[in-house]
């Protein structure tokens, strides 16, 4: 019985997890254009801030990637269609760089892929 209770803790515990970091609170789903200029993205409590960015077709763009989570887990941001990575400073605004692209969606995440986030190209 005490097995019972035990396994049945682990799984509620692996459940939260889950809930957390793949289905839980959309806290940020803030979505902002940007061309030229550049934007900041906060990296913080398992999301991106914002966590979809549009830009323009066809034009570059420099993100700003503030990470305020000390942890390993925020310490790269890979954007795998564009070929784009970068390891993020603490503290500090890290800038990375986006090449023109074909209009489409691209995700972008933490190497361990918990946080998430969308570069939507139109
Ligand atoms: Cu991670």
């Amino acid at each position: 019985m005490l097995t019972l209770l035990v396994n049945l803790a682990g799984l509620l515990l692996i459940a939260a997890i889950v809930w957390w970091f793949w289905l839980g609170p959309k806290r940020h789903t803030a979505e902002t254009v940007s061309g030229s200029d550049t934007l900041q993205i906060l990296v913080k409590d398992g999301v991106y801030e914002p966590d979809r960015i549009r830009l323009p077709a066809g034009s570059e763009a420099t993100l700003h990637f503030r990470r305020e989570d000390a942890s390993p887990c925020a310490e790269y941001v890979l954007f795998p269609d564009l070929e784009v990575s970068a390891q993020l400073a603490v503290n500090r605004d890290t800038e990375v760089h986006i090449p023109a692209a074909e209009p489409g969606e691209y995700p972008f995440t933490c190497q361990m892929q918990m946080y998430r986030g969308t570069l939507v190209v139109e």
